[in-house]
């Protein structure tokens, strides 16, 4: 059925050559779970390989922005190497998840960027002061520039959320089955695949 709201019906993309990066914030940590479940739920559907899935995390939103450039910079110390993710491990700090060396070689739209395409993560809750609405403003700024700057696609899985139901609606675990709701990340993880093959296209 076709609903008022959500992306439509989209082709389905091959993921099977992309290299994705996940960058996700920990705060409102259940929430982020379920989304990071879904996200990658949906990339594997695509034929994206677990070791092609790049996963790192920063304390908060607000570090996002940072996190994503720092990705890219990686190419930029080591483009003509062979360990780009390693380089961007470096940058990042020392996390396991980043030390995995993909098994596909880079092709010619990877060359500048060691992924195809970037997921970044993030859940906002409005609290009593105007911090969240300085911080979703920032990181939506933040993002956005990145994207443009770095020439990689970057989708946009910043939630921001008036209540904690909202968010657990929004990552399917809402009401009290816990399952209530849809989760968005796949519809990230899809969204990141088609703009990975897309770009391809368009280089
Ligand atoms: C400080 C803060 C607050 C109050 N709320 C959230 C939130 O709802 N979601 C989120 O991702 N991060 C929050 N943070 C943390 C900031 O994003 C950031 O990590 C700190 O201000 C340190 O820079």
């Amino acid at each position: 059925m076709t609903t008022l709201k959500g992306p439509g019906e989209a082709k389905t993309y091959d993921g099977s050559g992309l290299r994705i990066g996940i960058i996700h914030a920990r705060w409102n940590t259940k929430i982020i779970d379920a989304l990071l479940e879904g996200t990658k739920k949906s990339l594997k559907a695509a034929g994206v390989k677990d070791e092609n899935i790049i996963l790192q995390s920063v304390p908060g939103s607000y570090e996002l922005p940072y996190a994503v450039k720092q990705l890219h910079s990686a190419s930029q110390v080591q483009s003509s190497s062979t360990s780009v993710i390693g380089a961007a491990a470096d940058l990042l700090g020392s996390v396991s998840d980043l030390s995995t060396e993909p098994t596909s070689k880079p092709t010619s739209s990877t060359l500048q960027s060691p992924f195809d395409a970037i997921i970044a993560i993030g859940v906002l809750i409005k609290g009593e002061t105007m911090h969240f609405e300085y911080i979703a403003d920032a990181v939506s700024h933040g993002l956005m520039r990145v994207q443009l700057d770095n020439n990689v696609p970057l989708i946009f899985g910043l939630l921001t959320l008036l209540s904690d139901e909202q968010g657990l609606q929004r990552a399917g675990i809402g009401g009290s089955s816990g399952k209530e709701g849809h989760n968005h990340g796949e519809d990230w993880g899809s969204a990141a695949v088609e703009l990975g093959v897309k770009r391809k296209g368009w280089l």
